[in-house]
């Protein structure tokens, strides 16, 4: 289908800590977008690095990887026409002080270093890194019945 594509979502540490996974999950999943993977787990130091290579000699680059292997997260990947640019409106903008009322960062957070959430930022990122977070096997194939009220050409 044109424009379909797939994202990488993290629930940080933060959010899982805060009771905040179901609410988190919840929005992506009323926002249409189609769930095929997820999971529960630690973050080890090596997927850190790998995951987050392009901030790597930032200033705040050790900080945000202990950030996110500080606790356990949830990984999601998501399915449907503009994910990328959906999630990461749904999401709001990084700094959680500026994001607007009725996003994820923008309703629930107040600082860049506890901003909850994690989605891809382009077309190819989206589909690196649901290669890097989720092995084939654990990727679930199939079709919502209610696909055709979402996804107009389904
Ligand atoms: P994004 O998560 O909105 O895509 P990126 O610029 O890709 O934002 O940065 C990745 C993560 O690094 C952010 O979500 C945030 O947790 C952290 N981060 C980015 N810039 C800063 C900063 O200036 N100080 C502290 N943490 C930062
Ligand atoms: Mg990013």
């Amino acid at each position: 289908m044109h424009n379909m594509e797939r994202t990488l979502i993290l629930v940080k540490p933060d959010g899982v800590q805060r009771g905040l996974v179901g609410e988190i999950i919840s929005r992506f999943e009323r926002r249409g977008l189609r769930l095929i993977g997820l999971k529960f787990m630690n973050v080890s130091q090596t997927l850190a690095e790998e995951h987050y290579a392009i901030h790597r000699g930032k200033p705040f680059y050790p900080g945000l990887v202990s950030y996110i292997t500080s606790g356990p997260v949830v990984a999601l990947a998501l399915e449907g026409t503009n994910a990328i640019v959906a999630a990461r409106n749904t999401m709001g903008v990084t700094k959680c002080h500026e994001a607007a009322p009725g996003t994820i960062r923008g309703d629930l957070g107040l600082e860049i270093g506890r901003n909850l959430v994690h989605g891809s930022d382009s077309v190819e990122n989206g589909e690196k890194e649901v290669a890097l977070w989720f092995r084939p096997e654990e990727l679930v194939s199939w079709t919502r019945d209610v696909d055709r009220w979402i996804f107009e050409g389904a």
